[in-house]
């Protein structure tokens, strides 16, 4: 029996897919869209095991639900999912979004050329420029990012002693620069990166703690951000980012964007108003600014923006059977 038919654009932000699914997915319960993010995963995580596990989906994919506003002065609110789970933020999937939903007339801004949207990790606020049709850039003031945990040593098996700052981006990250046991990005393949960075996330969950001040159900590291030295004379740095189990972002990260400039602006490297091109492991490019410094809770904080760009790449009617034996995916 057809469980469930979902419409989708699908997309990319600089490389790493965004599946946008237009109709198929139910109403949430709560007031906001962290409770609304728990009430689909508590009710309806099978559409998104259906919609990104293959066999209809990969290890990097990833999308968007659009949802009415959660706040009065919101347009519109994104439930973020991919293969680990309902990001709390996603930055690639917002300009991915943004840019889809524009183009195929399904946001109505009150304002033409921002937009305000309810997240599960707050409310960002969005500025997009258009020609003709296209969406060709995207703007994201993002929730306070901040360093939350600086010089943290880890021991990772089989590969050593790691010093790693950790940093919140709307996700937590494990930020690792190079050292004694990390070369740099440049001198580690993708197969590479892939066999260290579930050993460096379970050790740093190990033995680190982190939990949003403001929102109890945002906690736990799920990211970690490689950083080296960029190929492309204009970009700052480089990252690779590691997500769900075998994911590597194509795109240089909003998140981890995020998260790296509060790590950066902590320990002075990286000054308010400063700009912060950032490089993904295809070369492709955000560039991020430090607009202001804010707290949350007890942490020093700053106002991240990140700027980036999509491309639509099809339309999609998907189909989930639950008489397919795979009709909710499976990972190898
Ligand atoms: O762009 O924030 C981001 C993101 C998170 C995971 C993959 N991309």
């Amino acid at each position: 029996m057809i469980k469930g038919t979902f419409f989708c654009i699908d997309a990319h932000t600089c490389g790493n897919p965004v599946r946008l699914v237009t109709s198929g997915h139910p109403p949430l319960r709560g007031d906001t869209m962290s409770e609304k993010r728990q009430d689909f995963l508590a009710h309806h995580d099978w559409i998104r095991q259906a919609l990104m596990f293959e066999p209809r989906g990969h290890d990097m994919m990833s999308g968007a639900l659009l949802y009415p506003p959660c706040s009065a002065n919101a347009d519109a609110a994104i439930l973020f999912i991919e293969t680990s789970g309902c990001l709390p933020m996603c930055g690639h999937g917002t300009i991915g979004t943004v840019t889809a939903a524009l183009e195929a007339g399904l946001l109505q801004p009150r304002t033409e050329g921002q937009l305000i949207l309810d997240v599960p990790a707050g409310q960002i606020s969005v500025h997009y420029r258009r020609r003709g049709h296209r969406v060709e850039r995207v703007s994201i003031t993002n929730v306070a990012s901040y360093l939350a945990h600086r010089d943290a040593v880890l021991l990772v098996p089989g590969l050593g002693q790691l010093t790693v700052d950790v940093a919140y981006g709307g996700n937590f990250y494990v930020i690792v620069e190079p050292q004694q046991h990390y070369p740099g990005l440049e001198h580690w393949d993708a197969d590479t990166l892939l066999r260290w960075s579930p050993q460096v996330r379970q050790a740093a969950r190990q033995q680190l703690d982190c939990q949003h001040p403001q929102d109890t159900s945002v906690r736990g590291i799920s990211h970690v951000l490689w950083t080296g030295a960029p190929t492309q004379p204009d970009s700052d740095g480089a990252n690779a980012v590691f997500y769900g189990d075998r994911a590597l972002d194509r795109s240089p990260c909003g998140t981890g964007t995020s998260a790296r400039m509060a790590q950066r602006h902590a320990k002075g490297l990286l000054a308010t108003g400063e700009r912060y091109v950032h490089e993904s492991i295809i070369g492709s490019q955000f560039t991020g600014t430090v607009t202001a410094t804010t707290e949350v809770g007890p942490y020093p904080a700053i106002v991240p923006e990140i700027e980036g760009w999509a491309r639509v790449t099809g339309h999609n009617a998907i189909t989930v059977d639950d008489d397919d034996p795979y009709a909710f995916g499976f990972q190898v």
